[in-house]
């Protein structure tokens, strides 16, 4: 991205991140969803959300479906414009996490050098990639939302899996087979992963 802002400095604040982080009683971080459209992401995101607030956390979820109303209504489906849109939410979710909320987001991502970018813009160990793995027949064969009919008729363009690349995470965090699991057993497997990577006190 080309940096256009010039003669702005950083402004400190009286209260850290740490501080909200006491107060809360809990770590922020970002738990980064990304597969496939029908994937379960976004399914998994709030059902995961819905498990931490239960337990006194303080969480937000950016949606791609509901970013896309807002934030990044002025994007297409573009390999540049889901960059961007990808950038926009990587800021979005480290302004939240300096305020000290458990974010969760579930945006396609489909590039694995723009979830990448995102991941440098947290310390080591705050930006846990979630990859929801689920074939495209799973997801096709869902098409909660008709896209996938129609990308296959022509009407869309661009559409991921049928004319634009979903790259797969290498190496991400979390794997969940959401084409198999149910979303029990997928959200048990993230809280117990965030367990072990330190990132929540044991309930
Ligand atoms: S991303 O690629 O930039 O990460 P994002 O998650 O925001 O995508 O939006 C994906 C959602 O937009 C899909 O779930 C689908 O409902 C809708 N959509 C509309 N057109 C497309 C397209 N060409 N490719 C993928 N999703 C699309």
């Amino acid at each position: 991205m080309n940096k256009k802002s010039t003669n702005v400095v950083w402004a400190q604040t009286l209260i850290t991140r740490q501080d909200r982080e006491i107060l809360n009683g809990h770590k922020s971080f970002v738990l980064w969803f990304t597969g496939l459209s029908g994937s379960g992401k976004s399914t998994l995101a709030h059902a995961v959300e819905k498990k931490l607030h239960e337990r006194g956390c303080r969480t937000f979820v950016l949606d791609g479906d509901n970013v896309r109303h807002g934030l990044s209504s002025n994007l297409r489906f573009s390999d540049d414009d889901r960059r961007e849109n990808i950038r926009r939410i990587g800021e979005a979710s480290k302004l939240m996490t300096e305020a000290g909320i458990i974010t969760l987001t579930a945006f396609i991502s489909p590039f694995r050098a723009d979830r990448e970018m995102v991941r440098g813009l947290f310390p080591h160990g705050e930006f846990v990639e979630v990859f929801c793995s689920a074939s495209l027949e799973v997801c096709e064969g869902r098409d909660v939302k008709g896209l996938y009919k129609k990308a296959r008729a022509g009407e869309i363009k661009n559409y991921t899996g049928i004319d634009s690349p979903y790259e797969a995470p290498v190496n991400p965090e979390i794997t969940l087979a959401t084409g198999v699991n149910s979303i029990n057993s997928s959200v048990n497997l993230v809280i117990d992963n965030l367990k072990e990577r330190g990132l929540m006190c044991d309930f």
